[in-house]
This record gives structure tokens, C-alpha cells and sequence, in this order.
């Protein structure tokens, strides 16, 4: 049965080398069986997180003239992703593209790329949370760590371990910031100090859910985008925020499981790719 494919578009970084951002998201989306547009927010050599002398090529010019380039063509999405922004500037150039399509039902998901184990990335100013904070705002779903989401509430960094209580509030005040859903990565709870996992909350249908595996050590960079992008594709495809974090965390923990095996530099990404095979049937999908 022939079926009209989703269309996402996907803005992030390319980070040449570290599986992140764009080298992620473009083959999991497509992997789902997403058509993926891409627009790069900057071009590195490297991500960020660990390694130094990276190269780094800011594209902020080249977002609003691809985008609208698209709008003359008269092409549609049905999802606007977001993740690592490459300047403080481009926070207000997004805004403007989810503008270019929110009207006509994109769906839009915002992963406030910024921060992790408490500190903001060092590339960018103390004011970026307030800038990413107004992003959240318009988006329909946002995917913050526990960092990110200390920042946008503007509250000190706490790893956990979480009562259920201290979970649920954050989700409300997260969901108060604008975005009707919000799944926050990273977590653990006191009843199971040893699973880590995400919580999610849906304020349409006024719904918790947490999903937790046994955690995996040390951490591995680009975990937030491979996790991330899967929840978007399972949203894509109808399926509800409990149930795509669900699937996003099996295959985050599944892509880490087989890297630490392996005996991999943390800084080179997770093999998400021996998991593509099974992500359709992992989210639902006729395989
Ligand atoms: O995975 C998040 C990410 C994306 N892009 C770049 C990064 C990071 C995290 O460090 O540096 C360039």
C-alpha cells in the first residue's frame, strides 16, 4: 500500500565528525521513513563536547533564504525540528521559519540544545537560556535535559534523583513556558535510583509518564539528539508523547549498550546505526 510519506525539516548543526545533530537526526527521520529537509545552523569539524581546535562555520545568513526559498516553491512541512543553534541570533531567525509553516499544522519540536551536567556550552553568552526560553514558547513540544530545563526556569541545577512530585512540577513549569508537551531527558527517581530515563507530560491530556532503563555509563555525546529524534519521528507517525518516549528511550539505551560493548571514545557518538533496521518496529510501524 502506497502511503504519502511525512515531510520534516530538520534544523541543526553539521558536526562533520562525533555523530550529532544533523548526521543523527537526518538518517533516524529518514530511517522512519520521513522525507527530512535539513537546514545547518553551522558547520564544525568536530561537535563541541570534548574535543578542542574545532573548526566552526557559522551559517546564520543562510537559514532565512533557504527557507523562504522553499516557501516560493510552495513546499510544506508537517514538522519543524530544531536542535543546536549555531548563534544567539539565530533564535529569532527560527522563530521566523516556524512562522513560515505553524499556520498550515506543522507539528513543532524544539530540543533546546545549550547545556549538560549543569553548565551552559562555553560557546554561547550568559543571555542565550532567556533566547531559547522564548523558543520554547512557541513550540508544540520541546525535549530539554535536566540542565537545559534549570536554565529555562531560570532555578539551580539539581541531577537528582527526583520524587515523582519534584518531576511533575517540573513538567508543569516547563509546559507553563508555552509548549503543550515536554519530555525531560535524564532523569532518575528515587523509588529506582538505578534507571535513568524521561519523563513526559502531555497538558492536553493531562498525562505523566516516565519510561526508565538501567543506566548506562559513562556518557556518551549526541545521546540528547539520538533520543530526540526518534521521539520526533514517533510523533510523526501519531503516536502518543508516552509512547514515543518510550521507544526513544529504548533505542537511546539499546545505541549505548552496544557502544560501551564496543569500547568506544564517548566523545565519537552512540552506534545508533545497528538499530535503524528495527526502528520502525520498535515505534509501531508495519515493518
Ligand atoms: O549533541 C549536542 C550538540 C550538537 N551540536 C554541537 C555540539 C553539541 C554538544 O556538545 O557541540 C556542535
Amino acid at each position: 500500500m502506497t502511503q504519502v510519506q511525512k515531510r520534516a525539516l530538520a534544523i541543526h548543526d553539521i558536526s562533520c565528525f562525533g555523530r550529532c545533530s544533523l548526521t543523527v537526526a537526518l538518517p533516524i527521520l529518514s530511517a522512519a521513513g520521513i522525507e527530512t529537509a535539513v537546514i545547518p545552523t553551522a558547520v564544525l569539524s568536530t561537535h563541541t563536547g570534548g574535543f578542542t581546535g574545532f573548526t566552526y562555520r557559522d551559517l546564520t545568513e543562510d537559514i532565512l533564504p533557504i527557507a523562504k526559498h522553499w516557501r516560493e516553491l510552495g513546499l510544506g512541512f508537517d514538522a519543524v525540528y530544531t536542535g543546536f543553534l549555531g548563534s544567539f541570533e539565530q533564535i529569532g531567525i527560527v522563530a521566523e521559519v516556524f512562522e513560515l509553516w505553524r499556520k498550515e499544522g506543522a507539528l513543532i519540536v524544539v530540543d533546546p540544545v545549550m547545556a549538560d551536567d549543569g553548565k551552559l556550552y562555553s560557546i554561547f553568552p550568559a543571555d542565550f537560556p532567556s533566547g531559547m526560553r522564548k523558543l520554547c514558547a512557541l513550540a508544540d513540544v520541546i525535549v530539554p535535559n535536566l540542565t537545559e530545563a534549570a536554565l529555562l526556569l531560570d532555578i539551580p541545577y539539581n541531577p537528582g534523583p527526583f520524587t515523582r512530585d519534584e518531576i511533575e512540577m517540573m513538567l508543569r513549569r516547563l509546559a507553563a513556558l508555552g509548549p503543550g508537551r515536554v519530555v525531560l531527558t535524564g532523569v532518575t527517581r528515587t523509588e529506582g535510583p538505578d534507571m535513568l530515563g524521561a519523563a513526559s507530560y502531555d497538558a492536553r491530556a493531562g498525562e505523566v509518564a516516565f519510561s526508565g532503563l538501567n543506566r548506562v555509563d559513562p556518557m556518551y555525546h549526541g545521546t540528547g539528539d539520538v533520543f530526540a529524534s526518534v521521539l520526533t519521528a514517533a510523533l510523526l507517525h501519531g503516536k502518543p508523547l508516552a509512547i514515543a518516549s518510550e521507544a526513544a528511550v529504548r533505542f537511546t539505551v539499546d545505541s549505548l549498550k552496544r557502544t560501551k560493548l564496543a569500547g568506544t571514545d564517548n566523545r565519537f557518538g552512540v552506534n545508533f546505526e545497528d538499530g535503524l533496521a528495527g526502528l520502525r518496529g520498535l515505534i509501531g510501524l508495519p515493518v
